[in-house]
């Protein structure tokens, strides 16, 4: 594995992109250009925050209480959750939300995007821990560009001879003023898996608000979304292509008590995610020798 230095040499962009090593011992990527700043962990290639020029607050939520260490993923920011989404259909032992978030990932590009923006590409180092829990020749890469805009692109890339089908998700988690006084649109007529005391199909009516635990994976979208956040002043606008599932999730005081790093005692009110995903009806069959991209781009508009 590369170190920070032979990183910074190889791919660093002098007063754009640098690569520092955590007290973890985990290596993070800091970009910082004209339009915006940001950062991301190679493990996982977790992007943890992101604050474009026009946001005096970060537009991505990042928990007080996260923590860098090896093998374990970070609370916040945005996971990426690869190849299955949620539990696994059959092997409780395995990672809820799959493997890539918590292994390395190396670096494979970086660059200056036309406008200004900066480009960074990552790639997930195969082991015989992840072959282990997936038998698959394939290659994942993450492409973030970072600018005014946010935009993340997951690459699968089928490199063997059989068919295989993955679950995934853009795990993102939003700065917002407070959960009692944001709402989502974007998702009205959309059915949705309603996970909690349960799992029953429901299908929505108008915009999303919130006055409990809200964790539903809406199928068969490929809506925008945006949240509305009159307190911050702005709406974060939440595009994708190649997802055809929205996952909408706040724990709520009870769950954010018992998972313990959601910054107590009231981390959980200042953050949504709005997931971009592929799961349930819509996990996605990769052909051999096909890939499939799901993208994301975010914007913060001032209200
Ligand atoms: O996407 C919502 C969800 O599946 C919730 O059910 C909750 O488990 C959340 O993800 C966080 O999961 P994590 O494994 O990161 O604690």
């Amino acid at each position: 594995m590369n170190t920070a230095q032979q990183l910074n040499t190889q791919f660093g962009i002098a007063g754009q992109l640098s690569f520092r090593e955590d007290a973890s011992g985990l290596i993070v990527a800091e970009i910082s250009n004209a339009q915006a700043t940001a950062s991301l962990c190679l493990q996982g290639a977790h992007l943890m925050t992101w604050k474009p020029g026009n946001q005096s607050v970060p537009v991505i939520w990042l928990s007080r209480d996260a923590k860098l260490a090896a093998g374990k993923s970070i609370r916040g920011g945005a996971p990426v959750c690869w190849p299955w989404f949620g539990a696994h259909a059959s092997e409780s032992g395995f990672p809820g939300h799959g493997f890539a978030r918590t292994v390395p990932w190396q670096v494979v590009e970086s660059g200056n995007e036309p406008g200004g923006a900066t480009r960074l590409t990552l790639r997930l180092v195969a082991s015989e821990k992840t072959r282990a829990q997936w038998p698959h020749d394939c290659t994942l890469n993450l492409t973030v560009v970072v600018g005014e805009t946010l935009r993340m692109e997951l690459a699968t890339e089928n490199t063997g001879v059989t068919d295989f089908v993955i679950g995934e998700a853009l795990h993102t988690y939003f700065r917002i003023g407070d959960i009692g006084a944001v709402r989502v649109r974007g998702l009205a007529g959309c059915d949705y898996w309603d996970k909690v005391g349960g799992s029953a199909l429901k299908t929505q009516a108008g915009a999303i608000s919130f006055s409990g635990e809200t964790d539903r994976v809406y199928i068969n979208t490929a809506a925008e979304c945006v949240i509305e956040d009159d307190q911050l002043k702005r709406r974060i606008h939440v595009a994708k292509s190649g997802s055809l599932s929205t996952v909408v999730w706040t724990p709520w005081v009870e769950k954010a008590d018992k998972m313990g790093d959601m910054g107590q005692p009231d981390g959980w009110r200042e953050m949504v995610c709005v997931e971009s995903v592929n799961a349930i009806e819509n996990v996605v069959k990769v052909a051999a020798g096909a890939r499939h991209t799901l993208i994301v781009e975010y914007r913060a508009e001032v209200i």
